[in-house]
């Protein structure tokens, strides 16, 4: 059996990198799929990873396809597998977007993967080469993931990017804000590989640096303080997402710090209590960000800060005062997104009842295109106030100012900065989608034509 699995390329990434070369992390889905892949079916794995090389549907030589997809990238999984099932070959989709909304992923593919794989994904492939595939395979709630194989990194060309040395220990988030995917994907049972097991893959790895996708890492803080501690010994630097409530915890932050944590990615959100409260995610309090800034900086933690625009006590202001608090308290690279309200959340079934989603174009819900009526000021005036944001926190003198406070050290921390100023300047065309020009069958409402205009006129 022949299989290619394929991460379809999405907005982001299309012109990506600075210096010609891709500057991101090797993804984890597909070498966690590939690895599944049971041995005594001897079949063959081929993976593309579409925000390094485009596939070629006609070079493309499998029995099986099977496609990771998010919502952005929907509408390429879709139009990659019409092609790819036109030429007979089976086509199989699975990831975040297909488990928020398994029925719209389901007519675009032979079978579909609702939820996380490791058990049906063997399962799938079996029944497939007894010629007795179904066409909707769900995760079971009982799911596990000890003893899981390690991921099989080889299967992507290592150097094109920054790093292959990409983990998880834990999945699924305790929390319930409203409009993040993973509440209403996978639920709140949080899920953990043993300690034991991550060791393992990082000792095989022999990584002396790591980023851990894990959504929040401190979600069970027990589990939290058994990995920080067994992190310890291997003597490495580590980079992951956390809560701002990591900076509440004294045992937390030693163990974090002893472990060799050198950056957290906080979503701090906004800057505004009533939003936050509105969203169910009030445990960050905008009073207190620069005292968790701070604190982590005393740990020489470096912090990427995530703010969310458009909320509705969002007014145009706001954009603006965000980016000046995220330079004035030494936030190490901000991070700006306006809220999408991806399907499948509370956020967007809200909206929708509400009449306030303007598009179901998947491809715009990419955190940077305004795809909904704010409640306090116009789309247009909300995406251009996010890119004023962008140029105000990695102007020079912003990220002069950042600079000298960060907790990074200063060689990073300015190589970093110009990454992310070259992608500030430059987002429209970080996310101009004109491969998948009149190929979307979801193009539920013409894009807004300012703004392509726009984008065409920069390009
Ligand atoms: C690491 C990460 C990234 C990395 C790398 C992305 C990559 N291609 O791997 C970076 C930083 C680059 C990134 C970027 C973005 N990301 Co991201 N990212 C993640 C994160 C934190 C972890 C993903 C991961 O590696 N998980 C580990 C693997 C093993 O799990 P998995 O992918 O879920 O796969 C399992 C199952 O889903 C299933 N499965 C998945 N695919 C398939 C396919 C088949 C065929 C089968 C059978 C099974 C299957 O099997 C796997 C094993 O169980 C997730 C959050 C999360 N926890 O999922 C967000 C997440 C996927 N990202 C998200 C978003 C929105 C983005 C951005 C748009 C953000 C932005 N504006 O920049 C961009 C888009 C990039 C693009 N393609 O254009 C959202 C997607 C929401 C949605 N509905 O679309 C998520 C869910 C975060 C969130 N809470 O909102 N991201
Ligand atoms: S804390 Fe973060 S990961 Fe958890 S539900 Fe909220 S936004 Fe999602």
């Amino acid at each position: 059996m022949r299989i290619t699995l394929v991460s379809p390329k999405g907005p982001l990434y299309r012109r990506s990198g600075i210096f010609r070369q891709s500057l991101r992390y090797m993804p984890l889905t597909l070498p966690t799929l590939a690895a599944l892949v049971p041995g005594d079916l001897g079949a063959s794995v081929t993976c593309i990873d579409e925000g390094i090389v485009d596939v070629d549907v006609a070079d493309i030589d499998a029995d099986l396809v099977g496609m990771t997809v998010i919502t952005g990238t929907a509408p390429r999984a879709y139009k990659l597998a019409g092609a790819l099932r036109a030429r007979g070959v089976t086509v199989v989709l699975g990831g975040p977007h297909v488990t928020l909304v398994p029925e719209d992923a389901a007519p675009h593919a032979d079978a579909i993967v609702v939820g996380y794989a490791e058990d049906t994904w063997p399962q799938l492939l079996r029944e497939f080469s007894r010629g007795d595939l179904k066409p909707r395979y769900d995760q079971a709630d009982d799911l596990d993931l000890a003893s899981r194989p390690l991921p099989d990194r080889s299967v992507l060309p290592r150097w094109r990017y920054l790093t292959q040395h990409v983990f998880e220990a834990t999945r699924n988030c305790v929390h319930a804000c409203e409009f993040c995917v993973a509440p209403s994907a996978w639920g709140r049972r949080p899920l953990q590989k043993p300690v034991e097991d991550v060791v393992a893959d990082l000792r095989a790895t022999k990584a002396r640096r790591a980023v851990f996708v894990d959504l929040n890492l401190i979600a069970d803080r027990a589990y939290a303080l058994r990995l920080f501690r067994a992190l310890v010994p291997l003597g490495i630097s580590w980079y992951g997402l956390a809560t701002v409530r990591v900076a509440e915890d004294v045992e937390l932050l030693d163990a974090l710090e002893e472990s060799g944590c050198r950056g957290l990615l906080l979503g701090l959100e906004s800057i505004v209590s009533a939003n936050l409260a509105s969203v169910r995610k009030d445990f960050n309090r905008p009073e207190s960000f620069a005292r968790v800034i701070d604190t982590l900086h005393a740990r020489r933690i470096s912090v990427q800060g995530c703010f969310v625009f458009g909320l509705d006590e969002d007014t145009g202001d706001v954009c603006e005062r965000t980016a000046r608090m995220a330079v004035d308290i030494g936030i190490d690279l901000p991070r700006f997104a306006i809220a999408t309200p991806f399907p499948g959340t509370p956020l967007y079934a809200r909206l929708s009842a509400e009449g306030r989603i303007l598009t179901r174009d998947w491809e715009q819900y990419d955190g940077q295109h305004v795809v909904f009526q704010p409640a306090r000021m116009s789309p247009d005036e909300l995406q251009e106030a996010t890119g004023a944001a962008w140029r105000y926190a990695y102007s020079w003198r912003s990220i002069a100012r950042r600079l000298r406070r960060t907790a990074a050290p200063l060689h990073v921390a300015a190589v970093t900065n110009l990454g992310y100023r070259h992608y500030a300047h430059n987002l429209s065309r970080f996310y101009t989608c004109d491969w998948a020009e009149a190929a979307d069958p979801f193009r539920g409402l013409a894009p807004r034509p300012r703004r392509q205009a726009r984008a065409r006129a920069r390009r």
